[in-house]
């Protein structure tokens, strides 16, 4: 039978379930990456499971996140998750290394290996023809102990690629456009195979770009063919000996195939709130800018900023416009310092960040009041860039570099022709990665007072009585549940100080009345949870008395985080019984375990008077650990 790619990599590493869409499948994972945001619970978690050593071929804890410092916790937080890696087995990428992702891809990603991340935009690494997921730090830890990731089946979706990208045009108009046509739920239950004549002549940062934003399509994954250019790649990293040629068999079948021809694409940029807002630049204008950030883990190649200082060299940002910085790793600023890329970019006036996420997840270089801000990163919702009422429009790094020279969104086509980048030696020093000791069984792990003790569930009751706390539109994003920024990040392993924030930027009332209400449910919208892995946005509302979420549909790593916390994910059977429902309602469900049985679950309004239907989508195993109110506690519980 002819193969796509995905099945290839799956039936490689296939442990259980059958390779049908809908069922549960669950495969061996190779490799896992954290960060240290969500890190730190992950590691907690994984302690947890007493193993005592990572089981994986390789686990890599990078710290990038978290680097701002503004007190104690962060560093804290470092020491803790270095001391945890050399205890464990687990290489370390120091700060400063660079982004969880442009690292990988770098240094340790191999063409049809399976890596788990506890951060969304794991599935970059699926630009080298890995089979990259992110999911929560529970999921990750559960890997690094060496069980089973489980997932239900996704269906595969073609993307093919014809036609040649224009002058100025590049890899992040090719995902925009992608976001322009099927949204940010487009992608949900999906994996996205890239194939097509036009796949040879993209390199692997470009494929990267575009696999890193399939998380904003709500993939499961993207993943490109692994040829030449991945060959190339690898070989520029002295890594030619990971490659090996895979792609799908001629003769592949998929369950939806779109085609894009690249000959027709233009510059683009998604409008504030949402990253699948996408106009072209022309429709959106010559808006002035107050701000043009250029980095994050979906434009910090290597390429991306020689383009950006080739534009700038020998000129001036715009009076109005601050330009800040991020390169992807320590390695791209390292090679920006040898050609003199970066002499060119400090001269036009650029800000210069260390290599990190830093402003894309609002650690700093938060934009003024009212403001609009253009950066090259993956991500625009409300707030999340630390400023509530400032708009974020998303592009490609020639629109960026442009427009911070202009003062406002520019054209970059107007800049006649496109500049030669000149190719340089790739260099490769590993010295701010360490490598763990062969036996880290002496090593002593360090908890300095930020490091609180992981929070647990209770086994699911019998009957739940509970107050509808909140009701929200369709979309909700993790960062809405959980925000992050400089101020609450330092939180994440306190999940009781954390929790105080839970949904914040909706309701700053929340977390009071969740207490006060003692047993919550949250009434979502489509695609619930959408964004960031954080379980954060899982724990924290546990923390809260948040026993369930009922929603018309969810985003996959949401729902599972849910599910890991004894959360229960419950979906609204038709559109009048979520018009129906009212804040404040109060809600009861008996004989929830015989219910969790049977096809719907009944749920009495208490305040208004009527009965209603809902329904899950929950697999057996799922159900267990709902009722044992979370996966540690089954665990624990089987010993
Ligand atoms: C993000 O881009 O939202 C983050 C911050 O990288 C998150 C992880 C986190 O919340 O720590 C993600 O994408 O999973
Ligand atoms: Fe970091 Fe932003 Fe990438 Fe998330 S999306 S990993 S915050 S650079």
């Amino acid at each position: 039978m002819a193969d796509h790619l995905t099945a290839k990599i799956l039936k490689e590493h296939l442990l259980s379930g059958q390779l049908r869409p809908g069922g549960e499948i669950a495969i061996k994972i190779d490799q896992t990456l954290t960060q240290d945001a969500t890190g730190t619970m992950a590691y907690l978690q994984f302690e947890r499971m007493g193993a005592e050593r990572v089981r994986s071929e390789l686990s890599v804890s990078y710290i990038d996140h978290n680097t701002l410092q503004g007190s104690f916790e962060n560093a804290d937080d470092h020491r803790y998750l270095q001391s945890v890696a050399a205890r464990y087995g687990i290489y370390f990428s120091r700060p400063g290394n660079g982004i969880c992702h442009q690292v990988h891809l770098e240094r340790f990603g191999i063409p049809g290996k399976t890596l788990l991340g506890s951060d969304s935009h794991t599935p970059t690494g699926g630009g080298l023809g890995m089979l990259a997921i992110g999911a929560g730090g529970l999921d990750v830890a559960v890997a690094m102990a060496g069980g089973p990731f489980y997932l239900d089946v996704p269906e595969v979706m073609r993307v093919n690629l014809v036609g040649a990208l224009p002058p100025w045009v590049g890899a992040k108009d090719i995902i925009l456009e992608l976001l322009r046509r099927l949204t940010v739920k487009g992608g949900v239950g999906k994996i996205i195979e890239y194939g097509g004549p036009s796949v040879a002549g993209l390199t692997v940062p470009q494929r990267a770009t575009i696999t890193n934003m399939g998380a904003e399509l709500g993939a499961t994954a993207s993943l490109f063919p692994s040829d030449e250019q991945t060959r190339r790649f690898l070989a520029a990293q002295g890594r030619e000996g990971a490659w090996r040629k895979l792609q799908a068999d001629a003769g592949a079948r998929y369950d939806d195939e779109i085609t894009l021809d690249l000959d027709r694409l233009e510059p683009l940029a998604a409008c504030p709130h949402s990253p699948d807002a996408v106009k072209s630049i022309n429709e959106i204008g010559p808006m002035p800018l107050d701000q043009v950030a250029i980095g994050s883990c979906t434009n910090s190649s290597f390429q991306d900023l020689l383009l950006a200082a080739t534009i700038l060299e020998g000129r001036t940002v715009h009076p109005r416009t601050s330009l800040v910085i991020s390169p992807g790793s320590r390695q791209v600023l390292m090679m920006l310092a040898r050609c003199g890329a970066l002499e060119k970019l400090i001269a036009a006036g650029a800000r210069i960040l260390e290599s990190a996420c830093g402003p894309c997840i609002g650690m700093g270089q938060a934009p003024p009041s009212g403001s609009i801000s253009l950066r090259t990163f993956n991500r625009n919702f409300q707030g999340r860039c630390g400023t509530a009422d400032a708009g974020v429009y998303l592009s490609g790094p020639a629109v960026a570099a442009v427009s911070a020279l202009e003062g406002r969104i520019a054209d970059p086509r107007r800049w006649g022709e496109f500049p030669d980048l000149p190719e340089m030696p790739v260099i490769i020093d590993d010295r701010m990665i360490i490598t763990p000791p062969e036996d880290g069984g002496a090593v002593k792990i360090i908890r300095g007072p930020n490091i609180r003790p992981l929070p647990l569930n209770s086994a699911l009751p019998d009957t739940l009585s509970m107050t509808v706390l909140l009701k929200t539109g369709d979309n909700i994003t993790t960062d809405q549940i959980m925000p992050a920024g400089a101020k609450i990040l330092p939180l994440r392993s306190n999940i009781p100080a954390i929790s105080e924030f839970v949904f914040a930027p909706l309701d700053e009332s929340f977390s009071q009345r969740a207490r006060e209400a003692g047993s919550g449910l949250i009434a979502g919208g489509e695609n619930y949870g959408q964004g960031s892995s954080r379980e954060h946005a899982a724990l924290a509302p546990m923390h809260l008395g948040v026993k369930a979420v009922l929603a018309k549909s969810f985003a996959r790593i949401h729902h599972t985080n849910l599910i890991n916390f004894g959360i229960l994910p419950l979906l609204f059977d038709s559109p009048q019984d979520y018009d129906r429902l009212r804040r404040d309602d109060r809600l009861v469900i008996n004989n929830l375990p015989d219910q969790l049985g049977q096809d719907g679950i009944c749920i009495a309004n208490e305040t208004q008077g009527y009965k209603f239907t809902v329904k899950h989508r929950l697999s057996p195993r799922q159900l267990e650990i709902i009722r044992a109110g979370g996966l540690l506690n089954l665990m624990r519980a089987k010993g």
